[in-house]
C-alpha cells in the first residue's frame, strides 16, 4: 500500500528528509487529523495531478509514532456533477458514536458546501453523504466572502460547526452552526468576527480559512488562517473565553512569523495533548516546483501549551528526538564580534540544534546555518535584545535570484536574566525556528553550493555567552 518515491525526486538536494510530504506532487493544508485506534492520521490537500495546486484531492497518511509515516490511497477525490465536482476542500474528521467521519469542503464553481463522507474503521474506503452538500450555502441573510473549512465538535449530544467566512466591511469571521446529527445544520450566529481596522498586534484580514475552536487548559483556542488579497497570508491565534456560545479573545498572535506556515489544524491525541501541524509552502517559483516534481511539506507536530502570559507555548513533539544521530556538544562559549567560524567541524542540512545563550550587552546575536565557504550563502536567525525580536534572515540563503530572499521578524520579548533558547530543524530547505517556547519562525531556504552545511555562531555590538549547544545530525523517515 505504501508508496514509493520516484527516484528523480529522492536524489533531489532541497527535498526534506524528516518533515512528511507525499511520494510526489502538491501538498497543502493538513485536514481530518484524527487519532483512531490509536493510530494518528494525517490527511492533506493534494493534487495527484502535478507539483501545483488544482483539482484538489484529500491525500492519507498515518503513524503510530507522529514521525514515521505510512502513505495510504487517496480519501477523497472530486465527483464529476456532485457538489464537490471542483475539489474536495479543506475540513475535519470526527468520530460520531464509532463511525468516522469526513466534513470537508465541496467545491462546485464559486460554491463551496460543507459536505460528509463516512469510512470503514480502517479509515481507507470513503462513502460520500448521497445527499452532500449538509449546508447548501452560507445564511441567506448574510453577504460573506468565502464559505469554506469546517471544523466540528460535540458538547453533549449536540455538534457544533464553524465555517472560515468574511463579512465585506467588517473582515474575517467563523460562523456558527449546530446540529443534532451531522446532517441537519441550523445557523446560529458567528462566533467571533475580526476588526478590519486593527492592525496590532496583528492585522487579521478579510476573510479566514481553516477556524478552529478548541479548549486548552483554562481557556478556548480559536485558529484562523487569513486570506488576503485572494492569497493565504498567515495564520493567526486568538486565546479567550467561549461563553453561551461567543467567543471572547484576550490575547492574540502570529502562529508563525516565518512567512511559510499556514492553514494549521490541531487534534486532541489520547494523551490528551493537543498537537498542531501547519503547510510549509514553498519560496520558489512555480517553474521551480515545476521541475521540481513536488511542493508543500508539512510542519513537524507541534505540542500547543497555555503560558501563565495567557500565550501559546508552541514546541516541537518530544517523539521527534527518535531521529537524533551523531551528536556534537558545545558549552561555556564567549561570543564577540570577532568571533568567527567558532564551530569549524559542525555541517549538515538535516539537523537538530537546541542552544541557550545569556545575552550580554551585545546589540544582537544568533547563529548561522547552511553557510558556504566565505559566507557566499548562510541563513541567519538573529535575536535583537532591545528590539525583543527575533529574525530569520534569507537574503543572503541562495546565490539563486529566483528564489525568495527576505527578513521575516516575530516578537520574542524575554524576562530580565531569562536566557535565549533556540531550537531549530533544518531539513534541506525547512528552516522550522522554536524560541523560548513561544516564538516560532519557520521558513524555507534553497542554497545552490555543495558546500553550504556550516553552523556558526556570532554576536554583534558587544559579547553574549553561549551557555550551551547540543547539535544532532538528523536521520530519515522511512517514507523514502
Ligand atoms: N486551502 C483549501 C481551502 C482552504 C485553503 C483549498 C487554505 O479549503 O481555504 O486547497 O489554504
Amino acid at each position: 500500500m505504501e508508496q514509493s518515491v520516484p527516484q528523480h525526486l529522492g536524489r533531489d538536494p532541497h527535498r526534506p528528509r524528516y518533515h512528511f510530504l507525499p511520494p510526489a506532487n502538491w501538498l497543502n493544508d493538513p485536514n481530518g487529523l484524527i487519532q483512531w485506534k490509536g493510530q494518528y492520521h494525517l490527511f492533506y490537500q493534494y493534487n495527484p495531478n502535478g507539483p501545483f495546486w488544482g483539482t484538489m484531492h484529500w491525500g492519507h497518511a498515518a503513524s503510530t509514532d507522529l514521525v514515521h509515516w505510512m502513505h495510504l490511497p487517496i480519501a477523497l477525490a472530486p465527483t464529476p456533477g456532485s457538489a464537490d465536482e471542483d475539489g474536495c476542500w479543506s475540513g475535519c474528521a470526527v468520530d460520531n458514536h464509532g463511525i468516522p467521519t469526513l466534513i470537508y469542503t465541496g467545491k462546485r464553481g464559486e460554491e463551496e458546501f460543507p459536505c460528509l463522507a463516512t469510512g470503514p474503521d480502517d479509515l481507507l474506503t470513503w462513502q460520500k453523504y448521497a445527499a452532500n452538500p449538509v449546508v447548501p450555502g452560507p445564511p441567506p441573510e448574510l453577504q460573506v466572502v468565502g464559505f469554506r473549512d469546517p471544523s466540528v465538535w460535540q458538547e453533549g449530544d449536540t455538534w457544533y460547526q464553524l465555517i472560515g467566512s468574511g463579512i465585506p466591511e467588517v473582515r474575517g469571521t467563523a460562523l456558527l452552526y449546530t446540529s443534532p446529527d451531522l446532517i441537519h445544520w441550523e445557523y446560529m450566529h458567528p462566533l467571533y468576527t475580526g476588526d478590519k481596522n486593527r492592525t496590532d498586534p496583528v492585522w487579521t484580514g478579510s476573510m479566514w480559512e481553516c477556524p478552529q475552536l478548541f479548549p486548552l487548559g483554562e481557556k478556548h483556542v480559536l485558529l484562523v488562517s487569513v486570506w488576503e488579497h485572494g492569497r493565504p497570508s498567515h495564520a493567526v491565534y486568538f486565546v479567550g473565553r467561549y461563553v453561551n456560545h461567543r467567543f471572547h479573545p484576550e490575547t492574540q498572535r502570529i502562529v508563525d512569523g516565518g512567512g511559510h506556515f499556514y492553514a494549521p489544524q490541531t487534534l486532541r491525541d489520547d494523551q490528551g495533548r493537543r498537537l498542531m501541524w501547519g503547510w510549509l509552502w514553498e519560496g520558489r517559483s512555480v517553474a521551480q516546483q515545476q521541475a521540481a516534481g513536488w511542493a508543500g511539506v508539512m510542519s513537524l507536530p507541534r505540542l500547543l501549551r497555555l503560558r501563565p502570559d495567557g500565550l501559546l507555548a508552541i514546541a516541537p513533539v518530544p517523539e521527534v528526538a527518535v531521529l537524533r544521530g551523531t551528536k556534537s556538544g558545545y558549552t561555556d562559549m564567549t561570543l564577540t564580534p570577532t568571533s568567527a567560524h567558532v564551530l569549524p567541524d559542525v555541517q549538515g542540512d538535516c539537523l537538530e540544534i537546541l542552544a541557550t545563550f545569556e545575552l550580554g550587552d551585545a546589540s544582537t546575536c544568533g547563529i548561522k546555518v547552511r553557510c558556504a565557504p566565505n559566507s557566499a550563502e548562510e541563513t541567519l536567525i538573529v535575536y535583537d535584545s532591545a528590539a525583543g525580536r527575533l529574525s530569520l534572515d534569507q537574503s543572503r540563503s541562495s546565490l539563486n535570484p529566483a528564489v525568495q530572499q527576505q527578513v521575516y521578524a516575530g516578537p520574542c520579548e524575554l524576562a530580565d536574566e531569562e536566557p535565549l533558547k533556540l531550537h531549530i530543524f533544518l531539513d534541506r530547505s525547512v528552516v522550522e525556528i522554536f524560541a523560548n517556547d513561544r516564538t516560532c519562525l519557520t521558513g524555507r531556504i534553497y542554497p545552490t553550493r555543495v558546500d553550504s552545511l556550516g553552523v556558526d555562531l556570532f554576536a554583534d555590538g558587544g559579547t553574549v555567552k553561549l551557555t550551551s549547544m547540543d547539535i544532532w545530525k538528523m536521520g530519515s523517515t522511512s517514507q523514502r
